[in-house]
Formats: C-alpha cells, sequence, structure tokens
C-alpha cells in the first residue's frame, strides 16, 4: 500500500478563521448547503452541523501537530487501552478552541442554546468505568502539555450497553452510539492493516542458516484506522486517537465459493467484522472468551504494525534504534498480548535475531495494572491461545524459557518459586498468565495509587520485585480538570477564576490560592460558593425528577454514589445506612436530624447476578422510603439509570457527599473521589485507594473517614463473624430484621435472601458488617457538619482548593518524567 508522503516535508496548513461572522456562515453552509436541513428541522442536525464547523477549525492545527510529530528521531509515546471512555467531544473542544461566543452566537440566530445541542450528542462509551475513563483523561492531559502521545483503541460499533430499569432490575438496551454518524472521526484506509488469526506455524532455515518461523494459512482480518482528534487545552496542540475497526479480507474462500456454499464463504466476512462489533461489558476479567482474545490481538497487532509503518516513514532506517523512539504504555493487562506481538513483528517480518529483538521490545513496553483482585487477573487457556495464535504462543513459551532461565541463576533450584513465575500455569487446564508476560515483557511496571502500588509490591508481584526492584513504580491517577471543572462547573469555574484568574485551568495546583478564602470571615465569597451549588443541585433535581420521578430538595444533604456496581465498592452498606436512617424516622429518633437525598447510579456486569440483585433493592428500598408519608421529605432516594460520563458532569457539582466506601485494599484508586473533591464535595470513605491521598492532601478534619484498615481486613478474614457484629448492635439488627422481614419485596418473597445470606457469612469477601457501626457513626458527624453552614462551606473550599493534586496534568508529568521521556 502506497504510504502518505513523509508530512515533514508539507507546508502547515493555514487555519480557518475564528471570526463570528466567518463561523456562522461555515455553520449555515453545513446546515443548509451540506446536510440540507431547514429551520425547524430536529436538532440533531445543528448539532452535526456545528461539529463540522468546529472539526474544520480543529484540521489545521490537527495536521499541524501532526507533522511535527513525524520528523526522524522524535520520541513517541503510544497509549494502548481495550477502552477510551470519551463521553461527549462537542463542549470539550468549544472549550479548548475557546470558541464559546462565537458558537453562541452563531446558534443565536437560531432560537438554540449551546446547552441544548450539547445534548444532542451520543456519548462515546468504548469503556466499562475507572479504566476507561482514565485513559480519555490521558489523552486530553497529553495534549494539553503537548505530549506526543498517540492512543490505540478499538473503533467499537456498540459501546457499553444502555440501562433502563423495569420494575426495579436493570434491562440492557444496545448503545449504538453510530447510528447519526461521528463527525468528529477521519477514515483513513490508506493505512489499513492485516492481522493473522488461526492456520499453522512452519519452522525453516533461512539464507543464512538461521533458524526462521513462518505463520501460515492464516484467517486475515483488516484493521481499518479511525481517527478522532484530541485537542489540547488554548495551546493549538490536536493529538489523535486512533480506533480500528474490523473487516473481512475480500478473499473469499473460494473452494466454498466454487461449490455453491456463497452464503458460507460469506459468513467468514461476518466473523471478521465481528471483533471490533461491542464492547465487553464487564469490569473484571471474565477469562476464556475467545472473541475477546481476539480484540486484544486485533488491537496489539494492527496497532504494533502502524507504529513500525509510522517509524519507518518518518524517514528512520534502523530498527535497531526503535526503543530509542518509541514507547507502549498497556493499560492492564487487555493488550500485553503486544509484548508476543511486537517480537513476532521484529523476527519474523523484520528479520532480527533474539536477543536483539527482546531488547527492543522489552525496552519500549510499559504496564499499569489496575486491580489488586486476584479473581480479575486474566488467564487465558492455553489450548484456545493454540487455536487462535499459534505464532505468539510459540513465542510466550520462548519468552518463559528464558525468563525461568534466569530464575533459575538467581534461585537455582528454588522449584516452588519458577511455578509461582512462570508465565504459563501449570494445572488441569494450562493458562497464559498475562499480567506474568506483562512483568517480564516490560521496563516498567506501575500501580494506580500509593496504596496499590505498595500492596501489589508487598503481595501480588512480589517474586518479581526481588528479582527486578527497580521496574516498579507508582503513578497515581487524576482526572482532567478541563471536563471535570471547566466544562462540567461553569459557576464554580466562573468564580474561582474572578477569584485566582483563569490559569488553573492548565496548572491545577492553582487553586491552592483559594485556601486563605476558606475561612468563612469571607462571607461574600462563602455565600457565592453556596450559591453556585445551590444552582448545580437545583439543575441534578430536575434530572433525578425527570429520570427516576423522585422530587429531590436542594437544601437538603445530597450523598451520592455512582460507579459500577460491584460487591467490594459496597452499594450495600449505603443501603444499609439508607435503611438505618428509614428505621431512625419510623421510631422517631430525630435528634440531630439532616435531610438527605440518597442518589446512587452505576451499572451492573450483565452476568453478574449479584450486582443485578444489589440494584433492585435498591430501587426496592427506594420506593419504599419515597412513598411513606411519615418520611415527609426527611429522606429520598434514588436509583438513577444509564450513569454514564454526561451524568457524571451534572453529578459532580451538584454532590455534597461523595461515597468511596470500597473494603480498604481493594479499589485500586478510584477516580469518582477526585471528580468530587474538585468540585466540592466533602468525602465519606474507607483507607482505601487513592482516598488516602485525598485525605492526605485536605487534611482529616475536612474528610470523613471510617472503616477497618488494609491490614485490619486481613487481618479479620479467618475469625470474621458477621452474626456478632449483629448481636452487639441493635441498630444494625433492626436493620437486617426489616430487610429480612420482606418489608421491601412484600410482592417478590425472597429476592433478597441472597443478599441477607452473604451479607450473614463468615465468607463474605467483603466484610460489609464490619464496618456498618463505624460507617454509621461517620454518618452522623456528617450530618452534625452538614448543619454547620459556614464550617460545611469551609471544607467544601478546602476540598476543591486541595484537589490540585489529582489532575492528570500532573500524573501524565509523572509518567513522562519517570518513564516515557517524551520531549
Ligand atoms: C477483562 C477481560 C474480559 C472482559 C473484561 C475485562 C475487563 C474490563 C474492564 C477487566 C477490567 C476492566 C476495568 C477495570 C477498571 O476499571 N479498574 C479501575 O481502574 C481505575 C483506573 O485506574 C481505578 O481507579 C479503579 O480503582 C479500578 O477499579
Amino acid at each position: 500500500m502506497p504510504d502518505a508522503k513523509p508530512a515533514a516535508s508539507c507546508v502547515a496548513l493555514k487555519p480557518l478563521s475564528n471570526s463570528g461572522e466567518v463561523f456562522t456562515q461555515d455553520f449555515e453552509r453545513y446546515k443548509f448547503y451540506h446536510l440540507g436541513r431547514l429551520h425547524g428541522s430536529p436538532p440533531v442536525y445543528t448539532y452535526q452541523a456545528l461539529a463540522w464547523t468546529l472539526r474544520d477549525r480543529l484540521m489545521s492545527d490537527w495536521m499541524n501537530t501532526y507533522m511535527v510529530r513525524d520528523q526522524p528521531g522524535k520520541r513517541r509515546g503510544y497509549y494502548l487501552s481495550l477502552e477510551f471512555l470519551i463521553g461527549r467531544a462537542l463542549a470539550n473542544h468549544v472549550l479548548n478552541l475557546g470558541l464559546d461566543e462565537v458558537t453562541r452566537e452563531a446558534l443565536h440566530g437560531y432560537g438554540q442554546t449551546l446547552e441544548a445541542v450539547v445534548e444532542e450528542e451520543a456519548d462515546a462509551g468504548l469503556g466499562n468505568g475507572g479504566l476507561g475513563r482514565l485513559a480519555a483523561c490521558f489523552m486530553d492531559s497529553c495534549a494539553t502539555l503537548n505530549l506526543p502521545v498517540m492512543g490505540y483503541g478499538i473503533h467499537y460499533e456498540y459501546g457499553m450497553f444502555h440501562q433502563h430499569i423495569e420494575n426495579g432490575y436493570q434491562i440492557e438496551d444496545p448503545d449504538h452510539w453510530l447510528r447519526d454518524g461521528n463527525p468528529w472521526e477521519v477514515e483513513r484506509p490508506e493505512y489499513t492493516c492485516r492481522v493473522p488469526f488461526g492456520g499453522h506455524v512452519e519452522h525453516f532455515h533461512d539464507k543464512e542458516g538461521i533458524p526462521r518461523a513462518r505463520w501460515a494459512d492464516t484467517n486475515d482480518v483488516l484493521a481499518i484506522p479511525f481517527d478522532m482528534p484530541i485537542s489540547g487545552y488554548r495551546n493549538q496542540v490536536v493529538n489523535t486517537l486512533r480506533l480500528w475497526k474490523s473487516a473481512a479480507t475480500d478473499e473469499f474462500n473460494l473452494d466454498e465459493f466454487n461449490a455453491g456454499s456463497y452464503t458460507e464463504a460469506v459468513q467468514e466476512k461476518n466473523h471478521a467484522e465481528h471483533i471490533s462489533m461491542v464492547l465487553y461489558p464487564n469490569d473484571a476479567s471474565e477469562s476464556g472468551k475467545e472473541l475477546r482474545l481476539r480484540q486484544q490481538y486485533f488491537l496489539a497487532s494492527a496497532s504494533l504494525q502502524d507504529a513500525l509503518r509510522q517509524w519507518i516513514s518518518a524517514g528512520n532506517s534502523d530498527l535497531s534504534k526503535f526503543a530509542e523512539h518509541n514507547v507502549f504504555q498497556m493499560n492492564d493487562t487487555h493488550p500485553t498480548i503486544a509484548v508476543a506481538e511486537l517480537m513476532r513483528l521484529l523476527l519474523d517480518e523484520a528479520r532480527m535475531q533474539w536477543d536483539e529483538a527482546w531488547a527492543i521490545t522489552s525496552n519500549c513496553m510499559a504496564y499499569t495494572n489496575h486491580t489488586l483482585l486476584p479473581e480479575a487477573l486474566e488467564r487465558w487457556p492455553v489450548a484456545l491461545f493454540e487455536r487462535l495464535l499459534p505464532r505468539p504462543l510459540e513465542i510466550i513459551y520462548e519468552i518463559n524459557a528464558h525468563f525461568l532461565r534466569e530464575v533459575g541463576v538467581k534461585w537455582p533450584g528454588d522449584i516452588d518459586r519458577r511455578r509461582r513465575m512462570s508465565i504459563i500455569e501449570e494445572g488441569e487446564v494450562r493458562q497464559v498468565r498475562m499480567a506474568w508476560l506483562a512483568i517480564v515483557g516490560s521496563f516498567s511496571v506501575n500501580g494506580v495509587a500509593a496504596l496499590h502500588s505498595r500492596l501489589l509490591q508487598a503481595g501480588l508481584f512480589h517474586d518479581f520485585v526481588e528479582l527486578w526492584p527497580g521496574k516498579f513504580n507508582n503513578k497515581t491517577n487524576g482526572v482532567t480538570p478541563r471536563r471535570w471543572v471547566a466544562h462540567a462547573n461553569p459557576g464554580m469555574s466562573a468564580l474561582i477564576s474572578r477569584q485566582i484568574g483563569e490559569d488553573w485551568v492548565a496548572d491545577l495546583s492553582q487553586l491552592e490560592k483559594l485556601k486563605p478564602l476558606s475561612d468563612p470571615k469571607h462571607t461574600e465569597f462563602h455565600a457565592e460558593w453556596r450559591a453556585v451549588k445551590r444552582a448545580n443541585k437545583a439543575r441534578l433535581a430536575e434530572l433525578v425528577e425527570a429520570e427516576c420521578g423522585v422530587v429531590f430538595n436542594p437544601d437538603a444533604l445530597f450523598d451520592v454514589q455512582v460507579k459500577r456496581i460491584h460487591e467490594y465498592k459496597r452499594q450495600l452498606l449505603n443501603v444499609l445506612h439508607v435503611i438505618h436512617l428509614y428505621n431512625r424516622i419510623n421510631r422517631g429518633r430525630l435528634d440531630g436530624w439532616a435531610d438527605r437525598c440518597v442518589l446512587i447510579g452505576g451499572k451492573a456486569a450483565p452476568g453478574y447476578v449479584m450486582a443485578k440483585r444489589i440494584i433492585k433493592l435498591i430501587n426496592s428500598v427506594a420506593e419504599v422510603v419515597n412513598s411513606d408519608p411519615d418520611v415527609d421529605g426527611r429522606l429520598k432516594v434514588a436509583f438513577l439509570p444509564n450513569y454514564r460520563v454526561s451524568s457524571m458532569e451534572i453529578i459532580a457539582p451538584a454532590t455534597d457527599l461523595s461515597e468511596q466506601i470500597s473494603t480498604a485494599g481493594k479499589e485500586a484508586s478510584g477516580t469518582g473521589n477526585m471528580k468530587f473533591m474538585m468540585n466540592g464535595a466533602i468525602t465519606i470513605g474507607t483507607y482505601d485507594g487513592a482516598n488516602i491521598e485525598i485525605l492526605e492532601a485536605v487534611g482529616e478534619e475536612n474528610f470523613f473517614l471510617f472503616g477497618l484498615h488494609a491490614e485490619e481486613v486481613e487481618a479479620l478474614r479467618p475469625q470474621y463473624q458477621p452474626l456478632s457484629y449483629v448481636e452487639k448492635d441493635h441498630e444494625l439488627r433492626e436493620v437486617i430484621d426489616l430487610l429480612a422481614s420482606g418489608h421491601f419485596n412484600l410482592c417478590e418473597a425472597g429476592i433478597f435472601d441472597m443478599i441477607l445470606n452473604t451479607l450473614l457469612s463468615p465468607h463474605d469477601p467483603w466484610m460489609v458488617l464490619a464496618d456498618f457501626r463505624s460507617y454509621v457513626d461517620a454518618q452522623e458527624r456528617v450530618s452534625q457538619a452538614w448543619q454547620d453552614e459556614a464550617g460545611w462551606t469551609r471544607m467544601s473550599i478546602l476540598n476543591t482548593a486541595s484537589s490540585g493534586f489529582f489532575s492528570t496534568d500532573r500524573t501524565m508529568q509523572e509518567y513522562n518524567a519517570d518513564i516515557w521521556k517524551l520531549k
């Protein structure tokens, strides 16, 4: 395939005019002359015309950024991820380009607001949760910091499913986010790659007598790239997120075709197109699914081929220098087949020798781990690998043989250690341990918060730390302040900018300057801070009423837990507290009461029965509480359906209390916790993940800490007796009794037995009841603190002011300083 000429020789593209007049003209040309829509047409066409108008304005910066990057000898980074949870793009580009006024002006003539038009864009939900959203925040910060980083992912036809609630139960609907087209993406068929699958391996000696392998009779799939622009904040940088779509080759199976089996021959085409059809909606490893392994290899192979092509097309001839100029950051183990794939490309295609290929591979791969749960560590059956990826499997065996030799030299005769560290797990079903492959093949391995990295190094990865202590490091997560403050919270942003100027948007540490204003003597600032929060709460209340039919009072405490539904995240603990509050109302124990609106949202993996039942419980409790006249507005409970990026943009700015209540040692980091903090919410949380760093940044007096610490959890586990807490604590007993009485499931007997049984089981891995008392006490401190308006406002301001560390700008600077070393 002919390559586009190295862009270095091109002339810089001239930017289009951003004058109001030209912008409006262009917008009208798209709306009327391109889309053929008149006044009064559905608003989605206004969105499309506006998106095209903006994309044109990104194009010159995009091309120019590309040209600057595409020079020989420049070092580049690639972020490999099966997920990019981007959300909407329009308002983000408007903010980054500084085109707010111009955009509003263009819309004004048509009686439409930017706020309304923005709602027409579908969320690009190409991710499950934290890990996928982190990748999107990283891309944003890399562009803002002018770091030459390209994202590689999959162009899923269907993103994260839509969730709706029927009779309290989660129902999943497909998310066809591309239905109305995607105005941002640019298809680049000229960079199509071929990805091999199946077949078998033939061994031979080449002309120099060197043993070589040929992967033969493969069923190839085409990978077609779709590029999404990633704009930096007001810096003329536009990076690229390249998403691969699978397609069949035009080579029909001729035998079948000639035998008259036209449909069978075409079926293969179908098979190929399935690879990029749908995102797997699990946020924990669900091993053994063939299509998922296909997706992983598809992404790894296409991206590496593309990076090698870029390297050569930029004018570099000597592959031996590849690792000096290229680095791949692997987002969890999902793309780590890349280690074997780069070896294959260097050995079989570039005809390198093993040692040289290994030196390159192991010097340009880096791996980020996002979980401590051993059951979530990816393992693939060797038999599946053998059938799908016979050549990469051979290479993995070879990598393992070299590696185990090294282990043998360091610990001669230590058979048990060899068994533990082997990339191949022996047993009834032999399996490839993807995390071990990632560690062995990478020069850097990091966790995502201080505690998480420490626990990884002391536990799961300990053998490897002993072998290569220098490889392991921590990179505490962050979130982008552009989306999560500047865009999501315009009221607070304007207030902050009036006090300290606008520079905080690209340098969040400047929020520190707000600290003096937290003193209640700044009555005016305090009042404005509260007014902004009040308005944001009114906006969320509208959403909750529209979506759930529940009326929230903006003057009550907004107590929010939004995240994937998972037992370790302990939405159940939250529900137990709600039931406890309900009991207090019914028994008239209203001393020190604070009115609360409890909002819970999140998706359950479709196959995760317990998570789905927890959703049902939340809805059932909400129904009972909200319809009980004795509650009389003191307590409201709602489950917000279809929680996604765009809902968090409304939720975070409106939250008073951020629920981060995982069993200590189980949440690797959390990132929702950071979005809430930036927006002035106060955290009620366990000593887990990045909560710890949040607490250290803001101070213990501005954080509601409760619960066992990670070491205490593990020490208690062998003798955990949940019934003993029920016996000792009459308020807990009241809660359990009410739940067991069937009060919340009068028409559906027994549906919550599975929940009661795990809560009361000594084997409950999440030890919910162990933290009940401590949680309820912390919630009581919350209620007291809420009633001191000035004190609460002070805490709120201090949370925002202390959140600078949690910008992904800082995270990306650390990745770059310690791992990537890009200019
Ligand atoms: C694996 C195999 C097959 C199918 C699905 C998966 C899969 C998909 C997604 C496994 C895990 C995930 C996502 C994990 C995740 O989101 N982890 C979160 O990462 C955040 C960013 O680092 C952390 O803040 C959270 O603590 C962590 O739970």
